[in-house]
């Protein structure tokens, strides 16, 4: 039987880039994109669709006989914290929603993103291993946690085949990202290109592990393209790119833009970064379903500022 994919969150980082990704898998026909609003000029299927409101949700599953949801929609790290309580229900509501009419539709797969943001300050910094201790600092960090639970406990409880990986940040020309603390990574780029002078709102030295958006794709599909009996952790799978600070992609911007301008004036972004791990070891990735990043940092500013610089300036 073909597959029918729901994605939540279409119009977000991610989203934008996985629809077109999952369309050229799956077929055209058989993606449904849906988000809060109609942002995009979507070839596809678009329901305009609010995840909180669980009747909506039942209603498009049903009206497209959906048999995979990827639920991509959150508030992030950083624009969580601005209210706490409010974020907490809005993520959680909308990963019950995507739970409850998973199981109850008994749907073959469901997608949900964690983060690193689910390790806090006793987690080992370094090559931070999958059962790590997980303490989040933020909210979204907590909700990410606790949904890696409920992610585990409906397969257990009701053999609901939900698959789940932690993301580093996300690197990519494509799309924009919206309230993370590793949106930096992707706007210092916008600036370079446009040659602006860029004010990061982290401190140079601070390490974080990345991963550019081909290589996040990549991992996703092919996660969800796995054997199920491949899959052994049920809650998150660790997911490794490359780890840099922003001095590091300063420096390797500087062989394509020499004059670039960069100021840093930290913010309580820096806080929540200092309390995530430097580097994430994602050997259960590789070996349980052949996962191997393709792109280092020197790739990954070569691809940026290549890409940037068609849509910049198309004609150059
Ligand atoms: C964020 O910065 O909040 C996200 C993430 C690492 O999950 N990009």
């Amino acid at each position: 039987m073909k597959a029918k994919v729901l994605v939540i969150g279409a119009n977000g980082q991610l989203g934008t880039v996985l629809v077109k990704e999952l369309q050229h898998h799956h077929g055209l026909d058989n993606v449904v994109a849906t988000d809060i609003k109609k942002a995009h000029n979507f070839k596809e299927t678009f329901e305009v669709l609010d995840a909180t409101n669980r009747i909506g949700l039942t209603e498009v599953v049903t009206k497209y006989g959906i048999t995979q949801i990827y639920h991509l929609a959150a508030i992030l790290s950083a624009k969580g914290e601005e209210n706490p309580l409010g974020t907490w229900d809005l993520n959680m509501r909308m990963l019950f929603n995507v739970l409850e009419v998973a199981r109850i539709h008994e749907l073959d797969k469901v997608f949900f993103p964690s983060s690193i943001a689910v390790f806090g300050e006793d987690a080992p910094w370094v090559n931070t291993p999958n059962n790590a201790f997980l303490n989040p600092a933020t909210v979204y960090g907590m909700s990410k946690a606790a949904g890696e639970q409920w992610a585990q406990y409906y397969f257990i409880r009701y053999g609901l085949d939900v698959r789940s990986l932690r993301y580093p940040g996300v690197i990519g020309y494509q799309s924009l990202p919206g309230g993370g603390t590793t949106d930096y990574a992707v706007d210092i780029f916008h600036k370079a290109v446009l040659e602006e002078e860029f004010v990061c709102f982290l401190n140079e030295d601070t390490t974080l592990p990345m991963i550019f958006m081909d290589d996040a794709i990549r991992a996703t599909m092919e996660l969800m393209e796995a054997p199920k009996e491949n899959i052994k952790i049920r809650t998150a799978y660790n997911l490794a790119g490359s780890s840099f600070s922003p001095e590091d992609i300063v420096a390797e911007i500087r062989n394509y833009y020499p004059e670039f301008k960069v100021k840093y004036e930290p913010d309580f972004r820096q806080d929540i970064a200092a309390r995530w791990p430097k580097s994430i070891n994602d050997v259960e990735a590789s070996l349980d379903w052949g996962w191997k990043p393709e792109y280092d940092l020197e790739r990954i500013v070569r691809t940026m500022v290549q890409k940037l610089k068609e849509q910049y300036i198309p004609h150059e």
